[in-house]
């Protein structure tokens, strides 16, 4: 009788660290989204886009870090035209119509760490590029994202303009972008050229929002596929190259095993253009040091 009383204040003791372990790591987090009608170009060509932007200058689809047991308090205001969605597959699919100035307030608690997309599920939104990632949890390590799009000139024009209704089969993009940035501008992108030190646990995110496969090269390195929302049967696999489904998120753990600075590239060579020259567009840059 003795030692189960003890037992019961143990597991209640243990239960009040535990409550008060969570309530001072977690939090609301409050964020506000812009859906903007914005615009790339590479020179020769100029895309037109829509993003969900964190502030109304900026330029690409925002990210979003929580730590884990965070909730996210989020406000989005759509300043373009159309009607669009905030969709998260799975979390948001209901009641998430943002009409044209217009918006909504959405309460979203994420129960598995990792990271998750969130878009507008209209054609010509997510045709063109209203597309994002929230990362929730992997708080203690370096994180990095890389959110691909491609698009072309005139088939953004005729989308944007509601005469075309989904992407053709002769679909020719022109500009290739991360973050909606083209190389060598993602040298200077903090969020997409991955730096750390050998040993290290880094964690990446890859967001394919384009309206193509894009398969990813790896030099120097391999990384372990820790999730794969639609290539399911990578989860686990270490690799050098890999595809990444239209709409897929994957999360990739590199732990470098060597310093070096290691240029990752989409295998698709076209890709890796920019005003059709190499290098340019989805190359990106991993710097390890000793
Ligand atoms: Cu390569």
């Amino acid at each position: 009788m003795y030692i189960w009383n003890m037992r019961k204040i143990k597991f209640l003791i243990a239960f009040i660290f535990i409550s008060l372990g969570k309530s001072s790591f977690s939090a609301i987090v409050y964020d506000t989204l812009y859906l903007l009608q914005n615009s790339l170009s590479t020179g020769a060509y100029t895309i037109q886009t829509r993003i969900f932007a964190s502030s109304l200058t900026d330029t690409t689809n925002a990210i979003i870090e929580l730590d884990e047991g965070d909730v996210l308090q989020l406000h989005v205001v759509n300043l373009d035209t159309l009607e669009h969605t905030f969709t998260i597959d799975g979390i948001v699919e209901n009641n998430n119509l943002l009409n044209p100035n217009g918006g909504g307030d959405f309460t979203i608690t994420f129960t598995e760490k990792g990271p998750y997309r969130y878009y507008s599920d209209k054609f010509y939104g997510k045709s063109l590029g209203a597309s994002g990632i929230i990362m929730y949890g992997y708080e203690n390590h370096a994180r990095f994202y890389w959110n691909l799009f491609e698009q072309s000139t005139p088939l953004t024009q005729d989308i944007a303009s509601l005469n075309q209704m989904s992407i053709p089969i002769d679909y020719q993009p022109d500009i290739f972008s991360i973050n909606m940035k083209v190389h060598p501008d993602l040298n200077f992108d903090a969020k997409a050229k991955v730096t750390g030190n050998v040993g290290d646990t880094i964690y990446i995110t890859i967001l394919n929002s384009g309206n193509m496969e894009h398969p990813f090269h790896f030099h120097g390195y391999h990384v372990k596929i820790l999730k794969a929302s639609q290539n399911t049967k990578y989860t686990n696999w270490i690799k050098d190259s890999f595809g990444i489904a239209k709409g897929e998120i994957m999360l990739l753990e590199l732990i470098p095993n060597q310093p070096g600075i290691f240029p990752v590239h989409n295998h698709n060579l076209i890709t890796i253009t920019t005003n059709g020259v190499y290098p340019g567009g989805m190359l990106n840059i991993i710097e390890i040091q000793p």
